[in-house]
């Protein structure tokens, strides 16, 4: 296990202040590379079924776009995930106003979100058998609207097996509002080769909510089975992506069981023979398949968060935790 850590020259240039690249390897070829910048990933390189190791995230080819990222590409969300509507919060008797970066919602922060936020270096470990990489942001009160003086962290930890845990905690000085996911798109050909059509899907999911024309959720759950979205069984994307929605843009209610930690989503590509398995303790996923535009269908997100356009009330004190584990591994023919 290694990890290596070096300033991020063009990024730096870019933004003007010192930006972090950081690399974990595990002994097994698989690495994880990350920047300060958005706490965000922007590759994560793993074996298909021959043992060649290629990148299973979408990344934009010009490392300007990822100032701006308008696709959230890799980065971490916060404090708001999804949609809340209105551009107004409300916690308790307060009232607070956010920016309305998408038709009449705030959309994952804001436009500057904690997906544009240059995170600092908080400590690296190198274990036996993992290595993790620790990365904090300072909330301000009322930063971007959003109450809080918000200590976040994240940290990501590779391990020999292939498995990456993705842990987000938190502690705010006073009653806030935090939702976070991760916005990887994943695209298991490797080296983004094809699109996701033909790659399957299997969710364990207790139905998802439709959303009406500005994207919000209505709060009626509808079940997988018989709809275009049923992944109730290992099922090709082909159905969802080219049926009446054009894609799925939707949240997904997970299935938690007390007794096992089966995974909520397997995903897997049959020409590479990649599969991913995603396990988190978050209630719901948003998932997304890009619909429209640059990239379309090329890649899939498993924003694992709480139920997007409700405010995730966390008090003051209160710790919060959200643990998201990604298992990598190869399917024989
Ligand atoms: C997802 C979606 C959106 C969006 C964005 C980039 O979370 O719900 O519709 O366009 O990410």
């Amino acid at each position: 296990m290694r990890i290596e850590v070096e300033r991020f020259d063009a990024m730096t240039a870019f933004l003007g202040e010192t930006v972090e690249r950081i690399v974990l390897h595990n002994a097994k070829g698989v690495s994880v590379e990350l920047m300060t910048y958005g706490a965000l990933m922007l590759a994560i390189n793993v074996p298909d079924k021959n043992g060649v190791v290629e990148n299973v995230l979408l990344s934009y080819e010009h490392l300007e776009d990822y100032v701006s990222n308008p696709m959230y590409m890799g980065a971490t969300i916060g404090p708001n995930a999804g949609r809340l509507a209105g551009g107004k919060l409300q916690i308790r008797d307060e009232v607070y106003s956010l920016e309305i970066n998408e038709g009449i919602s705030n959309l994952h922060g804001g436009r500057k979100g904690f997906h544009t936020k240059i995170w600092t270096m908080m400590g690296e470990q190198v274990g036996t058998d993992r290595c993790s990489v620790t990365l904090g942001l300072e909330h301000e009160h009322l930063e971007d609207g959003f109450p809080g003086n918000i200590a976040v962290k994240a940290v990501f930890t590779l391990y020999d097996d292939g498995k990456l845990t993705l842990l987000y905690s938190a502690i705010s000085d006073r009653a806030c509002h935090l939702n976070m996911a991760n916005h990887n798109y994943f695209n298991l050909s490797g080296n983004e080769k094809t699109e996701i059509s033909e790659h399957l899907l299997m969710l364990r999911s207790k139905g998802f909510y439709e959303v009406d024309t500005h994207n919000l959720p209505i709060f009626d759950l509808v079940s997988q089975e018989c709809s275009e979205f049923d992944f109730s069984q290992q099922s090709s994307l082909m159905k969802a992506l080219h049926g009446d929605r054009g894609g799925i843009d939707h949240p997904f209610v997970l299935e938690h069981d007390r007794l096992s930690d089966a995974p909520q989503v397997v995903y897997e590509d049959p020409i590479s023979g990649r599969r991913l398995e995603v396990t988190t303790d978050q209630p719901c996923a948003v998932i997304y398949t890009n619909n429209i535009g640059y990239k379309h269908h090329m890649g899939i997100c498993f924003e694992m968060q709480q139920v997007p356009n409700k405010v995730n009330l966390l008090e003051g004190g209160e710790p919060y935790i959200n643990e998201t584990t990604y298992r990598f591994s190869v399917v024989s023919s």
